[in-house]
Formats: structure tokens, sequence, C-alpha cells
């Protein structure tokens, strides 16, 4: 639906006037000057009005069950330049960041929506914190609370309150930026923090390793670690320190990785970390999310273990968080008044003016002087398309994408241009078509764009805070149990090695703890998911076949273990057996643990392969 000021007037005067000319939720926009906005705006609010947006010139009102005209008559003010209807903005994708300069109003991140943590409040009196092992924390950022934010220096890479990079800064912001009215949200807004910076621009400068930095997370009553950090092969040390902080009640999240492959990084391929992948708004695997196999060593010793694979996913592309003040680039866009989402692709700057467009711009157009270029995406470079524009004497670009969602792009390593140049969402290609004017701006801000395991990896540490803000008594294994249990499958049917159990949801994991107590499921609420997790470990002694069973989560006095389908032993739950197999040469077994009589309250089969 076309929604330009043209077709609003003629709706108004034909047929169908009322239908169309009550804004879809009573909610319009009042043009005004700005010296008289305080006395429209109280006008407003004394006729009942709800105020939102708070413009340069405008502002935002819903005047529930007015037509547009009932409200024109109602705010008959000579310093009004305009009211209309206040569109309702296509979405992008099945989650989206809320329009907005986060500059200028709090802005809340698709994650937040995704994993549904707008759906809890985090409760700041249970004694949650979070450790950040990253690039620091730039205290120039103001969307802290900073009286909850402790941290620890280390010779090698400098104060932890100043940024090593916009790394850090971006991962803490994710976990527990403020619920303010500026910036963004974090997933446990204002959660206490304790930084550790083990690394900075430069890479890694800490002579120590990891262990050291989860001893200090220990040291300051952390209760959940964060690192979006990892690489290859595992070390004995930080495998214990990272086992010792589970086993004292904690929960450990580390990055899956971000090269797109199927090798397992470390600290997130121990057991006791729990490996966090990415995904995107749209519920799809970010390609460059790693998929290491739930299998490790090879034939005969392969051993199947969930804890060694991603377990669970989170919004970690294009996530929009905090940074060290002015590092990042950001753009905002308004067309006809109306905010639209933008990306910054390059040059900084303001550009006001009727809008023109220009089809692919693959030739100068003298009608395009003094204004502002509207483009479609395709034939050509996003450079040449800007620099023909320029040419033409337009004084910004807006180039729209060709397929679903934002356009992100840049002009290349040799841009000629200077004029400001934002990407903008196909799904807003009608509503710009029909636009007279636009604004376009680019310049520095304290918010910007990242992507990668270590934007969905503070996502799930800043959850786990939420949810287990809300069930203090829990531990963090139970935490992290209840979050898989009730993870949103995605892909492949079932558990896969993209998704693990799928994207997280924080509403249905406080809601599946309320139900089932923090040991989990099987209380018979129909929810068929057991809480009992097996781990299997075999290996060879003297030519015999033994195997380390070693499971947790039942809740009977004995357990019944199954090999191959087949009851071998009823046995004491006690957490482990070995089972030693008599028979000679290969072959493969698959085990189950299961409370005492029951068939259903069982773990998932775990393989072994001699
Ligand atoms: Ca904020
Ligand atoms: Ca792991
Ligand atoms: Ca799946």
């Amino acid at each position: 639906m076309k929604l330009n000021k043209l077709t609003g007037a003629l709706l108004i005067a034909g047929a169908c006037a009322m239908a169309q000319a009550q804004a879809s939720d009573d909610r319009y926009i009042i043009q005004v000057d700005n010296s008289k906005k305080g006395v429209v705006k109280a006008l407003a609010k004394k006729l009942g009005a709800e105020l939102h947006v708070d413009g340069d010139g405008f502002f935002a009102a819903t005047f529930t069950g007015k037509d547009l005209s009932q409200v024109k008559g109602l705010l008959n003010n000579p310093h009004i330049k305009l009211v209309e209807a206040d569109q309702k903005r296509y979405p992008l994708g099945i989650y989206n960041d809320d329009a907005g300069n986060p500059m200028q109003q709090q802005v809340t991140p698709y994650a937040v929506y995704q994993s549904q943590a707008n759906q809890l409040t985090f409760d700041a009196n249970a004694g949650m914190k979070v450790c950040v092992i990253d690039s620091g924390l730039d205290q120039s950022n103001p969307d802290f609370i900073w009286g909850n934010i402790t941290g620890d220096n280390d010779s090698g890479t400098g104060n932890w309150y100043e940024n090593g990079g916009p790394h850090g800064t971006h991962v803490a912001g994710t976990i527990g930026a403020a619920d303010n009215n500026i910036g963004v949200i974090g997933m446990a807004p204002g959660v206490p923090m304790h930084i550790i910076k083990v690394f900075n621009a430069e890479g890694w400068g800490y002579s120590s390793d990891l262990a050291h930095a989860a001893n200090l997370c220990s040291q300051a009553g952390a209760n959940i670690i964060n690192m979006s950090l990892g690489g290859g092969g595992s070390n004995n040390t930080e495998s214990n320190a990272f086992e010792n902080f589970r086993n004292a009640g904690g929960l450990v999240v580390a990055a899956a990785g971000n090269d797109g492959n199927n090798v397992r990084s470390y600290p997130a391929g121990y057991p006791s970390v729990m490996m966090i992948g990415a995904n995107d708004a749209d519920n799809q695997i970010a390609d460059f999310s790693q998929y290491p196999s739930c299998t490790s060593g090879r034939g005969k010793r392969a051993t199947n273990d969930e804890h060694i694979c991603v377990e669970v996913t989170a919004g970690g592309v294009d996530t929009l968080s905090t940074y060290p003040a002015d590092m990042a680039t950001s753009s905002s866009m308004t067309a006809d008044g109306a905010a639209f989402a933008s990306s910054a692709m390059e040059n900084s700057g303001n550009a006001s003016g009727s809008l023109y467009f220009m089809g692919t711009a693959e030739a100068t157009d003298g009608a395009a002087n003094g204004k502002v270029c509207l483009i479609d995406r395709g034939n050509i470079s996003f450079h040449d398309k800007v620099a023909n524009c320029e040419a033409s004497g337009g004084i910004g670009a807006i180039i729209v994408n060709n397929e679903a969602g934002m356009l992100y792009g840049t002009l290349g390593d040799t841009n000629s241009t200077s004029i400001p140049a934002v990407g903008a969402a196909f799904e807003d290609r009608t509503a710009l078509m029909a636009a007279t004017n636009a604004n376009i701006s680019i310049g520095t801000s304290d918010y910007g764009l990242m992507s990668g395991t270590s934007m969905a990896t503070p996502a799930v540490a800043g959850l786990a805070a939420l949810v287990w803000s809300n069930h203090p008594e829990c531990t963090g294994e139970e935490i992290r149990s209840a979050l898989k249990a009730t993870a949103a499958d995605a892909g492949a049917v079932g558990k896969d090695v993209y998704f693990g159990y799928g994207i997280v949801k924080a509403a249905d994991a406080s809601a599946y703890l309320t139900a089932n107590g923090c040991a989990g499921g099987g209380s018979g609420d129909g929810d068929n998911t057991t809480s009992v997790e097996l781990s299997a470990s075999g290996y060879k002694q003297k030519g015999n076949s033994y195997v380390d069973l070693s499971w947790n989560g039942a809740s009977t006095s004995q357990v019944d273990i199954y090999r191959n389908g087949s009851k071998i032993v009823t046995t004491s739950n006690d957490n482990s057996h070995t089972d030693s197999i008599s028979v000679k040469g290969g072959g493969t077994y698959g085990y189950q643990v299961c409370e005492q009589g029951s068939t259903a309250a069982c773990s998932a089969t775990q393989t072994v392969v001699f």
C-alpha cells in the first residue's frame, strides 16, 4: 500500500476515507516548528494523546479512536505544519532492530526479540555477575551502569576500562547495556560485570592463559564467564579451570568460531564450556558459524558427547551494540519525516533534499542535480552508481537492495566519491519511491554493528543471567540444560551440528524452570524432554573393551542402563558406571541411561565405536 501524501489526500476525499484516513494504531506524525513544539506537545497531551518519538521538527503521538480529520481538528494550531498518519514500517526480516538512531533514543537489537529477552524482567537483586574475558570495556560509552562494573588490569594489555579495540565493548553491551533512553539494551540490562582484558587491537598481550582469567572471574564472584574468543588446541590447565568453575555452580559460554568449517575451537570445545553458534535475524545459521561434530576420537576410539559441539545459537549477524565513543560509523535516514532503517556505506556528512529516482544509475543524469539519488542495486558497482549520482550534482545516495533485507556494502578501496551513501532494505523500496524528500546522515557513533559467534556468545551469557536471575536457586548446569531444553529448533529438523538444540528463548526457559524446577523435565507436564545427560567413552585394555559412562540428572535412586536397546544392568544412581564388553574385535554400541523403571526419562543415545 502506497502511503505518500498524494494518495493519502485522495483517499480522504474518496469513498474509503474513514478506513484509510485513520492511521493504524491511531498514530500520527505532527510536523511543527521546533520553537513551538513544547506548546503543541502539551496541547496534544491535554487532548489525551500518548506521545512517542520526539524528532527534529516533528513528534509522533497516538490519539486513540481518532481519525486524521479529527486529529487535525483537535490540533487546530498555527504552528502545526502538517498532520499525517504515522506509517507502520515494513519488516526487514522475521526479527528487526528498532528503527532509529541509538545516539538519540534507545534501540532494541533484533536478537533481544528473537531470544525473548524482552519478555522477561532481569532481577538485579539476584546476585548475577558476568565475567567478560575480552579486549576491555571502554569507559567512554555512556550506556553502562558503571557502578556495577569492576575489572582486572594486566600489564600486558593496559587498563580494563580502556578499549583494546571495540570488540570487548561490543560484547559487554550485548550482555548488559543499560535500559535507559539511549543506545541499545542488553540481554540482562545493567547486570554487574567483571571485565578482564586479555587481548587488545594488536592481538594477545597476556602472558598467562585463560585459566588465570577464570580464577580471577571466580575471585570477583562471577557466576557466568563469557569468552567471545577461541582457537585450536586444547590445554589441560585451561580445561581444568573451567571445569572447576562449572563444578562450583557456574556457567561458562564460549564462541564456536568464525571460520565456517567443522573445526572444534577451544575453550568452547571443552565439555565444561557451552559452545555457542550464531544465527541471523531470519533464524538462519550464519555462514561463518563453525560446526564441529559431537564425536571425538577416530575409528575405534570415537565417542559421542553433546558438550563438545554447538549446544545452542543466538543472533550474531549484524548485531547492534556499544562501541568506544565515536569509534563506530552509523547512518540514519528519514523520508518525508518517517525513519527508515539504513546502513552506512561510505563517506560522512548530511544530505537533505528532494528525492530523485535514478534507476540503476548507470549513467549521469542532470535531473539529479541538487537532489538525493534513490538508486536500485544491480548491473554496476555501488561505487560507480554513487559516482554517477555525484557527477550529476547529486548530494547523497541511497542504494536500495534488490533482494529481501538490508543492503550492507562499501564503495571499495579506491573510493573517489565524497557524498554520503547509505544502503536501504528492499522492503522499504515502495515507500521510498513514493516519498518526496529524504534526509540521510553518516557520522561517528557510540553504537555500531558487528557479526560473529563473538556476538552470539554474549547474547547467551546475558540471557543466562536474565533467566538465572529469575531462578537463582539453580546451578549453572541447570540453566544450561534449561536453555537447551527450550531452544527453538532451526535448520535441519531436530538437533544438528549447526544449531545444536536451536535458538535460545529466555521466556520459555524461565517458564520451563518454573514448571519443572531446576532439575528440569519429567514431571508429567506432557513435555517429554528429559534432563538425564550421558557421556560415554570407550577404551581397550589388555584386549578387552570398556566403556566409561557418566551421567547426571536422573532423579531415582537407581538407574537402568541400556546397551543397543537392551537393559544390561540396574545400578546405583551414582553418576558413573563402567561396562565391559567381552566380544573381540570391533563393534558399535549405543548407550542410554534411564531413570529406574522408565523408558521415557532417558538420556540421549551415546554411541561408542571400537
Ligand atoms: Ca540503553
Ligand atoms: Ca563445549
Ligand atoms: Ca535443528
